[in-house]
């Protein structure tokens, strides 16, 4: 008789295989007591541990890393921790983000008892119910025997569904021995209602057969669910004008010919929204109609025009088709609907590709050529991540051609998710650059980070729009002292991050010096470059004054 083998696995162990299965190479965090043995494991597994200043910051670095590789995990400790990461996961769960969040607790035998134990908020399941409102799944792990499927439902649905998950691992159940790994047999997307496809692609097909000027919005969920490819085979196919939206920019390549622009509602530019609104067939791909995507819901469709695509669901005019997904009506139209000859009815100029910056001496720099400034330096190696504020609205006009190149909470927006997120993308991508264009305001929020990009020895660019204070919203409002913020000495801050031969930290008050900074950065691969641009007074991009002008004259508490 043979004596069965003995697993190797502990629960620890099997929660990182699983992680290391869904793409993931780099753990968030910071520890606490309560986490200490998992993050042994952490360190003895092929996956590498990435400590950040704060468990905020490790959310977004986290959330930045699920954007570029698909799923992204953060380790905290409970209570201090769990609280503390949570706006990160909110934000996640708004934009759809896999973020699967580990967190330590007190060990499982004092559950019963109550026991005050550190970190404990009132009972022990208060922070389970918490992130439950905030991810598609939660569970705490309560037995060797049980954890194995519990991590295996939870982490399954963060792919599925692409949200954030919630996994407790109490201290004692961490190194608690468990089966080994199976297959799972669970598909990692969710199948459609065979009928309900075919009759929806069979209607939306004739609509679109039968229409004079259609268009294809493509919205942030073609990025979410990784169908850029599939959108773009469908496009080109049916040879269909398309436009993108803030949230979704550069989900299809921006110089592409049938490309018209970055739809806003009344904030876009007049010809594609003329374009837009007016098509007699608006193919809507995975749109989400928030505030920004839309010009503060300044969009004027009409909707018996419109075939709406949504994560499930389908709606041509008044008709709604259940039980659909996104990706199987796009492979299923483009297989149905016919060509359109669009490039041949409607000769394209070829797009221009960016000017080079040529700076004024000596001419104070302002906000519109800092933005021309910036919009050149960006090419196919660097990724661009924009903050809420002048920096986001600036950025639907600059060129990005490959959709993994641009990140933006334009939806959830909280200020400060920028530079930690960057440290993610710096972990996922560590053959890009990435380029953090934040304000004043929101770089305070998490200026720390830096000091982790510059740790792992990151050549980020930091360009720091300093316009002191919350420009954006003293544009939308009566201005108020609660907009001022206290001026820092921002160009001093890398070296004080400890970064002194890693970095370079530049202050900008001209074009001149802004173009020289930019050709630091150019020059200087391997270090993180800091540049502080000053701007004058109330200086900021046009979209910010579109935006201050739509928000003062609709009334924003509607
Ligand atoms: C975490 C968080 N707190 C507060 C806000 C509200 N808010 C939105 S924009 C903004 C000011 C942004 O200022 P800054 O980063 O300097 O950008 P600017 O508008 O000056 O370009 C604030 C406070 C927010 N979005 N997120
Ligand atoms: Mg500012």
């Amino acid at each position: 008789m043979t004596t069965p083998k003995k697993s190797t696995y502990n629960i620890s162990r099997y929660l990182l295989h699983r992680l290391k299965e869904a793409g993931i190479h780099h753990i968030f965090g910071v520890p606490g007591d309560y986490t200490l043995d998992f993050l042994d494991e952490v360190l003895a597994s092929p996956l590498k541990w990435v400590g950040n200043c704060n468990e905020l910051n490790a959310g977004y670095a986290a959330d930045g890393y699920a954007r570029m590789k698909g799923a992204g995990a953060a380790a905290v400790t409970y209570g201090v921790g769990g609280l503390s990461i949570l706006n990160a996961v909110a934000g996640a769960y708004a934009e759809r983000v896999p973020l699967i969040v580990i967190s330590g607790a007190p060990p499982s035998h004092r559950r019963d008892t109550g026991a005050m134990v550190h970190h404990l908020i009132a009972d022990y399941y208060v922070q389970l119910e918490i992130f439950k409102k905030v991810t598609v799944d939660a569970t705490i792990l309560t037995s060797a025997d049980s954890a194995p499927d519990e991590i295996d439902r939870v982490i399954t649905n963060a792919l599925i569904h692409k949200l954030p998950v919630y996994i407790e691992l109490p201290v004692d159940m961490a190194l608690l021995s468990c089966r080994p790994p199976h297959t799972i047999s669970r598909a990692l997307h969710r199948t459609s209602d065979k009928d309900s496809l075919e009759e929806c692609v069979e209607d939306a097909a004739r609509l679109l057969d039968a229409a004079l000027n259609p268009v294809v919005l493509a919205g942030v969920e073609l990025l979410r669910f990784g169908l850029g490819t599939a959108a773009l085979n469908l496009v080109e196919t049916l040879e269909i004008p398309f436009s993108t939206m803030l949230s979704s920019k550069c989900v299809l390549p921006e110089l592409h010919p049938q490309f018209i622009g970055i739809y806003q509602g009344n904030w876009s530019r007049e010809a594609v929204k003329h374009q837009v609104e007016s098509s007699d067939c608006l193919l809507s791909l995975g749109v989400w109609m928030t505030d920004f995507d839309t010009g503060l819901f300044s969009m004027n469709f009409d909707n018996r025009r419109v075939i709406d695509v949504g994560d499930g669901d389908v709606r041509i005019g008044n008709h709604y088709y259940h039980g659909v997904q996104l990706g199987d009506f796009i492979s299923a139209l483009s297989r149905k609907a016919k060509t359109r000859a669009y490039l041949t009815s409607h000769p394209h100029e070829t797009r221009r590709l960016k000017d080079r910056f040529i700076p004024q001496n000596g001419q104070i720099l302002t906000a519109p050529r800092l933005y021309e400034c910036v919009n050149s330096f960006l090419d196919d190696h660097t990724v661009l991540l924009a903050e809420p504020g002048d920096a986001f609205c600036a950025a639907p006009d600059f060129h990005i051609e490959e959709a993994e190149n641009f990140i933006v909470q334009a939806y959830y927006t909280s200020i400060g998710f920028c530079t930690p997120a960057s440290l993610g993308v710096a972990m996922a991508r560590p053959k890009k650059r990435p380029v953090i264009l934040t304000g004043d305001g929101a770089f305070q929020m998490t200026a720390q980070e830096m000091s982790t990009l510059i740790r792992h020895g990151s050549n980020a660019v930091i360009i720091l729009i300093n316009n002191d204070g919350y420009l954006i919203e003293r544009m939308l409002h009566e201005d108020g002292l609660y907009n001022d913020i206290q001026m820092w000495n921002y160009a001093s801050l890398p070296e004080a991050f400890g970064g002194k031969d890693k970095v370079i930290g530049i202050l900008a008050n001209t074009e001149d010096e802004l173009a020289q900074a930019f050709a630091t950065a150019a020059a200087e691969k391997n270090k993180l470059i800091f540049i502080e641009a000053r701007l004058p007074n109330r200086d900021c991009s046009e979209g910010l004054l579109r935006l201050g002008k739509a928000i003062r004259q609709s009334n924003p508490k509607k």
